[in-house]
């Protein structure tokens, strides 16, 4: 058997980063290896395990079977989108393509707020959780991101943004996360879209996962 590709990831209940391209692997159909690296508390500089394995320092990094790394999330999204250029994880249409390229883009270098007032962490539901006027701003951008992309290039059968699971969902599917566990009241038609994310089979494996995992990192769990 071909050897596969290895994704190196974070924990699953904290590493929101490495759910997005592990789900856009599994939704092209590409078969990887996993492996995962406690990530450790904030602040605590550079994590060993992790240098070794990741040119940047960071996780997500898929190794190639030939030896080559891709360290960086939309890096391999785009690699998988290559491998499975059917698959539906970028829209066919090219406005289509660069308005999602866009939304995703927008995740990948903002949102800076909401990401830090809202740390993911699968295991928790925190009631009572305060936010401010910027996080709420941002809140509101991401619900009408989302259900904009979908009212225009969703199909009618799919709760999904684009239609086909898409990069879009994987970079989202965190924040749908992080809404579950602050309690943070959104639309009811990104509500919807939430739903679904928590219904696919391959995110609810992700978070079955995440459950299960015994390692702690105590300042996410008192945010
Ligand atoms: N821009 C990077 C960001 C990745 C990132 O910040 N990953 C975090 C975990 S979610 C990390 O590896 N932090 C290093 C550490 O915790 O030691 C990407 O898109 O892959």
């Amino acid at each position: 058997m071909a050897a596969l590709p290895i994704l190196t990831i974070g924990n699953k209940n904290y590493s929101s980063w490495s759910m997005r391209p592990w789900l856009a692997l599994k939704w092209a159909g590409i078969g990887f290896q996993e492996r995962i690296i406690p990530l450790g508390p904030r602040g605590m500089g550079p994590n060993p395990d992790i240098v070794a394995v990741s040119p940047s320092g960071t996780v997500p990094v898929l190794e190639l079977p030939e030896g080559e790394k891709i360290w960086d999330t939309l890096s391999i999204c785009e690699w998988a989108h290559e491998q499975a250029p059917n698959a539906g994880l970028w829209p066919k249409d090219s406005i289509a393509r660069a308005l999602a390229r866009s939304a995703v883009c927008e995740m990948h270098s903002g949102f800076a707020a909401v990401r830090q007032t809202f740390p993911m962490n699968l295991r928790r539901i925190k009631v009572g959780h305060e936010w401010s006027d910027t996080v709420q701003y941002q809140v509101q951008r991401i619900d009408d991101l989302l259900c904009g992309l979908k009212a225009r290039f969703g199909s009618a059968g799919s709760p999904f943004i684009m239609g086909d699971r898409s990069i879009v969902d994987a970079f989202y599917a965190p924040v749908a996360t992080r809404f579950r566990t602050y309690q943070v009241p959104v639309s009811a038609a990104l509500q919807a879209w939430c739903d679904a994310i928590f219904q696919d089979p391959d995110f609810a494996a992700w978070d079955q996962a995440a459950q299960l995992e015994t390692w702690i990192i105590p300042e996410t769990d008192a945010a």
